[in-house]
């Protein structure tokens, strides 16, 4: 366990008076280390989508996924069911916690206390089908996220929703949010910090980024069973199982006001609590943005198979908690929901590729 209560921890004392502590069967990718370098912004290469299409998709959807650019460091989720929403058997456990974790969460998630009566743990378990799909293994990283705005990501209008690009425009965002900001509460944001997760990012960067890389945000189905794994996994709380959390398993908030670290880790750490499927820190270090617009009562409604979420809505699902949030958000049903528009230096993403249209 890392207690780091020195610098770190002292330069987020200001954000913490306004919040304490808010919270198989692995199928991993074959890599193709000879491409390993390529850039998949290549105009001259394929995207990873179109890569798939061009790869007799039908003979990939359930079982062995191809070798192909842009997939480095992606895992291959099979088609099939999975249990979406948070397992009766864990509502005892889970309601002491959420009430406790709840008021800190108002401050870390969004600032928004009219959310005090909106904290969503993901009640109503339901079985969900979903056509097969890559996605990140990890975090979307600086590095990764440097090479989009070094390609011209926030000038390219065609990467953009049309709400994304008004917002660019009229914020004149070129960057991240305390994007090699040093002084920064967040500091580990920029160039400097090649491998660790990118924060301080809103929904729209995080959607054009994936877009530009030929990919996109993963719907908030998608990112829950990365995290849980298919129905033979069960319907655990953490992508590691039913073990109480702690720092060998993510990077969160393990005490009231004791961090993991006291900021964002690298991408590629806590192994320890990889996913059945492989994909690494779905729990905590930073809170990752999903597709889909919010709604209380959507798994009431939502179809069975591959469901994207309300046709529109005021604010996006992010998932997973980060290392801010205590153990009752870094769950994998746990869901917050903000606008669009929030950067904060807990927030990132990671991406998928869907195999079928
Ligand atoms: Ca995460």
């Amino acid at each position: 366990m890392k207690n780091v209560f020195g610098v770190v921890v002292f330069i987020f004392a200001v954000a913490l008076v306004f919040s304490s502590c808010a919270k198989s069967t692995k199928v991993n990718l074959e890599h193709d280390h000879k491409h390993a370098a390529h850039k998949i912004d290549d105009a001259k290469h394929a995207t990873p989508k179109e890569a798939v299409k061009s790869a007799e998709t039908a003979a990939v959807k359930t079982d062995a996924p191809p070798a192909q650019k842009g997939f480095e460091d992606m895992i291959f989720v099979p088609a099939g069911e999975f249990i979406m929403g948070k397992a009766n058997k864990m509502d005892e456990h889970e309601g002491h916690e959420g009430h406790e974790g709840h008021e800190h969460h108002d401050h870390h998630g969004h600032h928004d206390h009219s959310a005090h009566k909106e904290v969503d743990f993901g009640d109503h378990t339901h079985n969900v089908y979903l056509s097969p799909y890559y996605i990140d293994k990890y975090e979307v990283t600086n590095k990764q996220y440097e090479e989009f705005i070094n390609a011209g990501g926030y000038e390219n209008r065609g990467l953009w929703s049309e709400d994304g690009w008004k917002w660019r425009v009229e914020n004149n965002v070129t960057k991240p949010n305390w994007w090699g900001n040093a002084d920064s509460p967040r500091p580990k944001s920029g160039p400097q910090f090649p491998d660790y997760s990118v924060t301080g990012v809103s929904w729209h960067e995080a959607s054009a980024y994936a877009k530009w890389a030929g990919k996109a945000l993963p719907t908030e189905a998608q990112w829950e069973k990365a995290a849980k794994g298919g129905i033979e996994n069960g319907n655990h709380l953490y992508p590691w199982g039913n073990n109480e959390p702690t720092c060998e398993f993510a990077n969160f908030c393990y005490e009231k006001y004791k961090f993991c670290v006291g900021g964002v880790d690298v991408a590629k750490s806590y192994e320890n609590g990889k996913s059945p499927y492989g994909a690494i820190n779905m729990s905590g270090n930073v809170w990752e943005w999903c597709r889909d617009w919010y709604d209380r009562g959507y798994y009431a409604v939502s179809p069975s198979n591959d469901p994207q979420g309300p046709v529109s809505g005021a604010k996006k699902i992010l998932r997973g908690g980060s290392w801010a949030n205590d153990k009752a958000f870094i769950g994998s049903t746990y869901r917050l929901h903000v606008q669009p528009k929030l950067r904060n230096y807990y927030n990132g993403f990671r991406c998928v590729v869907e195999l079928t249209d």
